[in-house]
């Protein structure tokens, strides 16, 4: 190979590289990386291309922890795992991991939440966003994409607005911390929306921005770096799991911590609803002084969301609670617990609670493991072999991550838990275009999509409303392009009214809302009392911080919105949005009732 470096050498030669620079090409030269080098055209030809090869390569070796050559090594280490067939589960048994069951919206409900809401101001929120949503095919960003289309709320407007009903609620000066980690896909656009948005009323210094970098693909078995194109290194993202990475790197998690932060709350991009959940979540973890905790739902087999159980050792030695991604589940299944794998018990569920990667991490056990690990979490490989043999691949590789395996770096002093809700309540992603969603949901999967998500956002504020003792109708499923969308009462109660389900019981005495009706509900003294609403009418009320507005004995009866589904027509011309083409559908605006109060003060309507 070294008559292949012959060029490349004369580039040293004439002190074409940096010092730095030619440090790492040795470097690589020696882990057997020579092809990234080899054939190189001669000094004067293409220069710029091999500079900015070169930056490439110097940025791949400093974002990752331990550099280029611990990232080889780690791959090598994965590929020979893989070769021979080390399955990482050998000797487990998946067991009941440890729940707490708050499916019901009981009095220990209640409870948590109450915890929850006690230790709000020692919350941080998390944000993994660097997920480009090709299963989507959304060419924008996917926290820009609107939760719901009567308001047009985006995710990330929705998110804030959680974060600042915190605030409110934890007395003056309370300033939660929000870190967000991006991607190359999607850094700019993210920065850029914050700015342009102004914060959503947060302030700029309350966002931590941590951009992850993609890791180098590997070409074969013996880790060789793939190259793109001559001079181009092809990268792939790392997965999600490097927030621990970055938290560490960047010290944010000591840094939190020296801040009273207690514990970090992470969230995904496109899952509005497990904000209702999270306080109660962080009650649970609060009261059982829990490491790690992770919200969790009924699981319907074949779903794409892992499965929590306990894994315990054959000889009872060791137990770990920790998520099997969906990919793994039915084969470690059926070679232990059930000779069928992944199916429905009698509850129609899978026997093992859905994990839908919405964490509770106590921040001082959470510095001390970063510390230990560099925060590279269970980094794992899964190349697509050409042949039997496993010696070629069909495309190039590389490591990846998982936020949810920070568990299989406890010991046994950490405390692992899982708090299992209501499905509706907590969990529906946007994550399908509307043809894979409508597949799914043919083959009795859930359709993850954003007609289902707004449809059951809607859900989930009926079952606040209802908790409060409204009659809210039950409407039934109609299916649109192929996914159902749930009529019923599309209701929109924003975290500022109703951050726990006591305080909607507070504001909320009496009424009804018909199938079609709308109640749209922001700022946090709005008191409502035996309002009805018929047929398609509409309600929205909003009132600034300081207006106290209280809306008693009414009987609405208007022409509020009306749904119209798009034509073929529409779904195929690019002057409609993509965010209702993602849907298959808008609402027209009619003429709603709408309640605007911009001064503080005390109304009454
Ligand atoms: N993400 C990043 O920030 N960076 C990355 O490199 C990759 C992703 P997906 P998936 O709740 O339904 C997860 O792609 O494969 C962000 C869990 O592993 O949506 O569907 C991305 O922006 C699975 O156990 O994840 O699977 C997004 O916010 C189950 O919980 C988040 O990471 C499943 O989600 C998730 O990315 C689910």
């Amino acid at each position: 190979m070294q008559h292949k470096l012959q060029i490349f050498n004369k580039h040293k030669e004439k002190g074409f590289f940096t010092a730095e620079q030619q440090q790492l090409a040795e470097k690589l030269i020696k882990l057997y990386q020579t092809h990234l080098f080899a054939d190189w055209d001669p000094p004067g030809t293409n220069d710029n291309a091999k500079k900015r090869f070169l930056q490439r390569l110097s940025e791949t070796d400093k974002a990752y922890p331990g550099g280029l050559q611990q990232y080889i090594a780690n791959a090598r280490t994965q590929l020979k795992k893989i070769r021979s067939n080390t399955n990482p589960y050998t000797g487990y048994i998946p067991t009941d991991p440890q729940t707490y069951n708050l499916k019901e919206f009981n009095s220990s409900y209640q409870e948590y939440e109450a915890i929850g809401l006690k230790n709000c101001s020692a919350m941080g929120v998390v944000l993994v966003a660097g997920g480009l949503g090709e299963r989507l095919g959304y060419q924008g960003l996917k926290i820009d994409i609107p939760v719901e289309i009567l308001e047009n709320t985006t995710y990330m407007e929705l998110y804030c607005s959680f974060i600042k009903a915190l605030q409110n609620r934890c007395g003056h000066n309370c300033r939660i911390p929000f870190i967000i980690m991006t991607s190359d896909d999607t850094n700019e656009a993210t920065v850029k929306l914050l700015k342009d948005s102004n914060y959503y009323g947060l302030v700029k210094e309350q966002f931590i921005i941590l951009k992850q970098e993609p890791v180098p693909a590997l070409a074969d078995n013996e880790a060789n770096l793939a190259l793109k194109a001559k001079y181009e290194l092809a990268l792939k993202p790392h997965g999600h799991g490097d927030i621990h990475m970055l938290m560490h790197k960047h010290n944010i998690a000591g840094k939190l911590a020296a801040q009273n932060i207690n514990h970090l709350l992470f969230i995904q991009d496109t899952n509005a609803q497990a904000l209702k959940a999270a306080l109660t979540a962080c009650g649970v973890s609060v009261k059982h002084n829990l490491t790690f905790n992770s919200i969790a739902v009924p699981r319907i087999p074949g779903e794409a969301a892992g499965a929590l159980a306990c894994l315990q050792k054959k000889d009872e030695s060791k137990s770990i609670t920790i998520n099997i991604e969906y990919n793994q589940l039915d084969a470690l299944l059926r070679q232990t617990v059930d000779a069928r794998g992944d199916v429905a018990g009698e509850d129609g569920f899978s026997r093992f609670p859905g994990n839908i990667n919405i964490l509770v991490i106590n921040l001082s056990d959470y510095t001390r493991i970063l510390k230990q690990t560099r925060g590279i979490i269970a980094e794992f490989i899964n190349p697509k072999y050409a042949d039997n043999e496993k010696t070629t691949f069909k495309k190039p590789a590389r490591l990846e991550t998982m936020m949810q395996d920070l568990p299989k770096l406890f010991s046994h002093n950490e405390k692992t838990g899982v708090t299992v809700f209501n499905r509706r309540w907590c969990f529906s992603a946007n994550k399908n275009n509307l043809t894979d969603a409508a597949q799914k949901y043919q083959a009795g999967k859930p359709p993850e999509s954003g007609a289902s998500a707004e449809s059951d956002f809607y859900l989930a504020n009926r079952m606040q409303a209802r908790f409060a003792g409204m009659q809210v109708s039950k409407g039934e499923n109609k299916l649109i392009y192929g996914i159902p969308f749930q009529n019923g009462p599309r209701i929109f109660l924003s975290p500022d009214f109703a951050l726990t389900l006591a305080e909607v019981k507070q504001k909320i005495k009496g009424g009804s809302l018909s199938d079609q009706a709308v109640l749209i509900l922001m700022g946090r003294d709005i008191y409502l009392e035996n309002i009805k609403l018929k047929g398609n009418s509409g309600l929205i009320v909003k009132a600034v911080p300081g207006a106290k507005v209280i809306i008693k004995d009414k009987k609405i009866d208007n022409n509020g919105f009306s749904m119209q589904i798009l034509s073929e027509a529409e779904m195929n011309n690019p002057d409609v949005p993509a965010y209702l083409k993602i849907r298959g559908y808008r609402f027209i605006k009619k003429n709603p009732q709408i309640y605007i109060f911009n001064e503080p003060g005390t109304y009454t309507v």
